[in-house]
């Protein structure tokens, strides 16, 4: 544990590790530090040559990074087109016929699309774009299911410089009206409707709704998907299907500024009304190829690459859109949810499409533990090498259960960290070159700067701080749209000259860092500041346990006081003193919950975050705050309800 109370103890422990096999070291594209030392040399050299072996510019840079704290440039004076290094250049190299996205639809439909495929369809789009107005620096919303067409329509906006602003489709008509207004977009791009656990789920009615307060779109474009019956306003609807055939086929890529704004992506927060991340061209692009390529180990003439993320969150842009088509890969893209038609659909999809890379998130991975190893064993995962996790910190039993049953024991698993507004991976594991933890995102990649600081902003060496980002990197956000005070006094002002990633962070004595949770969510109990982090991986290190999601919630005794609500694995049972014992054994008597609930499901964001916000609310007795961001509203309905009796029976 650590003494400094100013920051968050270090209390968990954890001894396994995983050194890369001699045989993955093999055919890796890095086995040792090589990439590291040349960034440590000189980081704005490092991103340099990787901006120039990655990708295409019709004009050279003369300024690497212009730092002028808190706004990057990067690649100053630089031009290329994002789309033409997604697409045209691999077509120009005889890689037309390549496939781009095997597409999976969630009723078993299939699409194959290669490179020429997806270049056609965007130089359409553009074309139409165009036609209906849409000019470089305007803005364009999309609001689509995870369909082939929402890659399209972000490459078209990047062709001819509109930025975009992608929509989660499950979001509801008033987040996106906020987000159109706030973005002032000209064009909407949606589709009837989607098809998500084996229904269609309506998207342009809700996109009316949303237009009624939404005067700056000018025009609607509409995929068909669902089939569902839809309103077409004349003039102001316009199908899909008619304008790509209609449509010029023509449309020469145009060079852009490396510092062209690419997209917004609008990210909630805590508190307050959405903040619109904005993104470049130059420097995004390089980080997104340098991560998918080096963090995955890509090989791409063998690699077919899979992302589970929503093409709507950062994740789906940054590794299913822009770094595997840069990288001239080959991925897979899924339309639908995990458990339709049975709870072995991804592992279905992985054996169909021969799946090498998969990337997916620690709420999946403990969902598939509820389900049980039996899912998985009905499929042949041999085509797997390396497995991803991202969005929150991974606790070591899922990381262990991920490694053994979807692995087989041989995969790495690279837990990579990294925030919306860091536009690309920042740490984690380089596949053939690290010793990985379970639980632990490791080491900054080469050419990040890392540090983890008390309160106070002195470095800590060893234990509990936060984590701070010490110098600029290519794909940083430029600011929030709209509001450079906004975004100087979020990320900029808690300490000065660095980036606070609102994220808790330790260090262990061999340097690795282990992410702890946001720092909203530290507890204080009795004065010792303890992660929800620490004490969930605790728990969910019980065997019976498949998830946790721990909370601070005020305590006259001891300021605040642990409350978990925990899910069971499918089949198990414990009883309460077990698991509050268990917990006290893995990491001391004082992260003891005081109250367990077992619970079949947590709160989560549409992201698969779980919102200890609403936790602390409901241990709290409070009336919800905001809950139109929870992917499913009935699960703290439930829980209020235990709690009040809980009290009762108190
Ligand atoms: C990519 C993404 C960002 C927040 C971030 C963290 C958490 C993401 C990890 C993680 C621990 C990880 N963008 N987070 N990855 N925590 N280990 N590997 O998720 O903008 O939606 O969220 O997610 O708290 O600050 S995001």
């Amino acid at each position: 544990m650590s003494d400094n109370h100013n920051t968050i103890d270090d209390l968990m422990l954890e001894n396994r590790k995983f050194p890369p096999s001699a045989q993955f070291k093999r055919q890796a594209l890095v086995a040792g530090t090589e990439l590291y030392d040349e960034a440590a040399e000189d980081y704005q050299g490092f991103w340099a040559r990787q901006a120039a072996d990655l990708l295409t510019w019709s004009t050279d840079w003369n300024t690497i990074c212009e730092w002028n704290l808190p706004y990057a440039k990067w690649f100053l004076g630089g031009q290329l087109n994002v789309s033409y290094n997604c697409l045209d250049r691999h077509v120009e190299a005889g890689r037309g016929d390549k496939v781009a996205f095997y597409w999976e639809g969630e009723p078993g439909d299939a699409r194959v699309l290669t490179y020429a495929d997806l270049l056609d369809e965007v130089q359409r789009l553009a074309n139409a774009l165009k036609d209906l107005g849409v000019q470089r620096g305007d803005r364009v919303n999309i609001y689509l299911p995870m369909i082939p067409e929402a890659a399209v329509a972000m490459l078209a906006c990047a062709r001819i410089g509109a930025a975009h602003s992608v929509v989660f489709g499950g979001f509801s008509a008033q987040s996106l009206s906020d987000r159109i207004n706030d973005a002032e977009a000209k064009v909407l791009i949606t589709a009837d409707g989607g098809h998500r656990r084996g229904e269609v789920f309506p998207l342009k009615p809700a996109a009316d709704d949303a237009l009624v307060s939404a005067p700056t779109i000018e025009h609607v474009i509409v995929v068909r998907r669902g089939g569902n019956d839809v309103e077409m306003v004349t003039g102001r609807d316009h199908w899909y299907h008619d304008l790509i055939a209609a449509a010029d086929p023509v449309c020469p890529a145009e060079p852009m500024d490396a510092e062209q704004l690419l997209f917004l992506l609008y990210t909630s927060g805590t508190t307050g009304k959405p903040k619109g991340i904005m993104h470049t061209t130059g420097g995004y692009l390089t980080q997104v190829a340098f991560t998918h390529k080096y963090v995955f180990d890509l090989h791409p003439d063998t690699d077919v690459f899979w992302c589970t993320a929503d093409v709507g969150w950062v994740t789906g842009h940054s590794y299913i859109v822009y770094g595997p088509l840069a990288n001239g890969a080959t991925s897979v893209m899924y339309e639908g949810v995990p458990n339709f038609p049975g709870n072995d659909r991804l592992w279905a999809i992985i054996e169909k499409y021969k799946v090498t890379k998969f990337y997916t998130a620690p709420t999946a991975i403990r969902t598939f533990m509820k389900w049980g190893a039996a899912e998985p064993e009905k499929h042949d995962l041999s085509s797997l090498r390396v497995l991803g996790s991202v969005g929150e910190p991974i606790n070591p039993e899922a990381w262990m259960w991920y490694h053994e049953h979807i692995g087989a024991g041989t995969c790495p698993v690279v837990d990579t960290w990294w925030q919306t507004e860091t536009g690309g991976i920042m740490i984690s594991p380089l596949p053939g070159a690290t010793t990985t933890k379970p639980g632990s995102a490791t080491f900054p990649l080469p050419g990040i700067g890392v540090e983890v600081v008390d309160d106070s902003g002195k470095r800590v060496e060893q234990g509990g701080g936060y984590l701070t980002l010490t110098q600029p990197w290519p794909g940083m956000l430029r600011g929030i749209w709209g509001d450079p005070q906004r975004y100087f006094d979020t990320y900029w002002s808690r300490y000065e000259g660095r980036y606070f990633a609102g994220d808790g962070c330790k260090l262990d004595d061999e340097g690795y860092l282990w992410l702890l949770g946001r720092v909203d969510d530290v507890m204080n109990v009795s004065g010792h500041r303890i992660s929800t982090t620490e004490v969930e991986s605790a728990l969910v290190s019980h065997p019976a346990v498949a998830e946790a999601a721990v909370v601070g919630a005020l305590d006259d005794t001891t300021g605040q006081a642990i409350i978990a609500y925990v899910t069971l694995r499918g089949g198990s049972d414990v009883d309460i003193a077990e698991l509050r014992d268990h917990v006290a054994t893995e990491i001391g008597a004082i992260a003891k919950p005081k109250t367990i609930y077992f619970t079949a499901d947590l709160p989560k964001t549409r992201s698969g975050k779980i919102m200890r916000r609403l936790l602390r609310d409901v241990a709290e007795g409070r009336n919800l705050g905001d809950t139109t961001t929870l992917a499913d509203a009935s699960v703290v309905g439930e829980l209020q309800r235990r709690a009040a009796e809980a009290t009762v029976e108190d």
